[in-house]
């Protein structure tokens, strides 16, 4: 505030001029309530990364509550600079200086509670927003703390609410997935059954990736010799974009493909076919043993072969990289 009104000093209470402070508070509010329920009620539903499983879910209500809960902050700051624009700027002709201020002790005290409440708001709210939906989609490393409720088994059947382990393997430039309850059976294809608990295990064979499902709201860092386990249960069927989310070389904004989201039993049909179709052409006699890690300079150098059964390819044409330097 620079120059005071000429007939009231007006950042000072005054009985005799407006009062500035409840007049903001009421502009305030009705802004804020109006900005809040335009955000809950009509952004909202449009919000990345949707609602097609439970992380990204989540994630949409998250982005949605700190939306509410930013809009009034910002607002209080633009209403402000208006206001003070429009009410205490100086008048033509007004030369004088602003009128010296020494401290409020009541604005000094909503200052330092209202700043207080919204951080504190934030961190327990991020929190309990992690640990709710074990570990929100994100990748919580080989142990993690907040696991998602289902059985464990080494075979998966439908509608029992038992966890199906998927493997994400990255390499310079594709993704493929392992099923260990399926033989350890390997696909370029990602396919989940709906409302069942997914684990991922997310890993590399060479440089680091990130695998990102979006319409799931899954994120998880793909690491060489490190398993990084990420939670999901898709809630609708459809498809996913997955991409790599972590500058890995030349070809990393060609490194995507889709996933589905099927019913359970027609993911189970499809999961066994695989199996037995790479039992038969020899690929999972060929396919290194399923591990959490691979350490892809001791896996004997599978050649085109493979390319040719499967149509899987990696870097220079090769699936897995040569163990010795092969022109492509
Ligand atoms: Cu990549």
């Amino acid at each position: 505030m620079s120059a005071a009104e000429p007939p009231a000093p007006s950042p000072a209470p005054s009985s005799a001029g407006p009062r500035h402070g409840r007049r903001l508070f009421v502009i305030w509010l009705v802004l804020s309530l109006a900005a809040c329920l335009l955000i809950w009620f009509v952004w909202k539903p449009h919000l990345p990364p949707g609602t097609m499983s439970d992380a990204a879910r989540h994630q949409q209500f998250d982005i949605a509550v700190l939306a509410v809960s930013a809009a009034p902050v910002v607002i209080f700051v633009l209403l402000y600079f208006v206001y003070a624009i429009v009410v205490w700027r100086a008048r033509p002709g007004d030369d004088s200086d602003g009128e010296p201020t020494y401290g409020n002790t009541k604005i000094q005290a909503t200052w330092i509670v209202g700043t207080t409440i919204i951080v504190l708001w934030l961190f327990v709210f991020g929190t309990v927003e992690l640990v709710v939906p074990a570990g929100a989609g994100a990748g919580q490393g080989p142990a993690p703390i907040w696991k998602l409720d289902g059985a464990t088994s080494s075979t998966w059947t439908p509608n029992t609410n038992t966890m199906l382990e998927v493997q994400v393997i990255g390499q310079q430039w594709t993704w493929t997935y392992r099923y260990p309850q399926f033989g350890g059976m390997e696909s370029s294809e990602l396919l989940l059954p709906v409302n069942t608990p997914v684990e991922f295990h997310v890993t590399s064979l060479d440089v680091i990736h990130s695998f990102w499902a979006y319409q799931l709201g899954v994120k998880a860092d793909a690491n060489p010799q490190v398993d990084n386990v990420a939670y999901v249960t898709a809630k609708a069927l459809g498809s996913v974009t997955v991409r790599c989310n972590e500058l890995c070389g030349i070809w990393h904004g060609a490194m995507y493909n889709y996933g589905h989201v099927v019913p359970p039993t027609e993911f189970q049909s499809w999961a066994r076919g695989v199996q037995a179709k790479e039992q038969a052409n020899g690929i999972l006699a060929a396919l290194p043993p399923y591990a959490l890690t691979y350490d892809p300079t001791v896996i004997p150098q599978m050649g085109k072969n493979l390319i040719k059964i499967d149509g899987i390819t990696g870097a220079a044409g090769y699936y897995y990289p040569p163990s010795d330097p092969v022109t492509p």
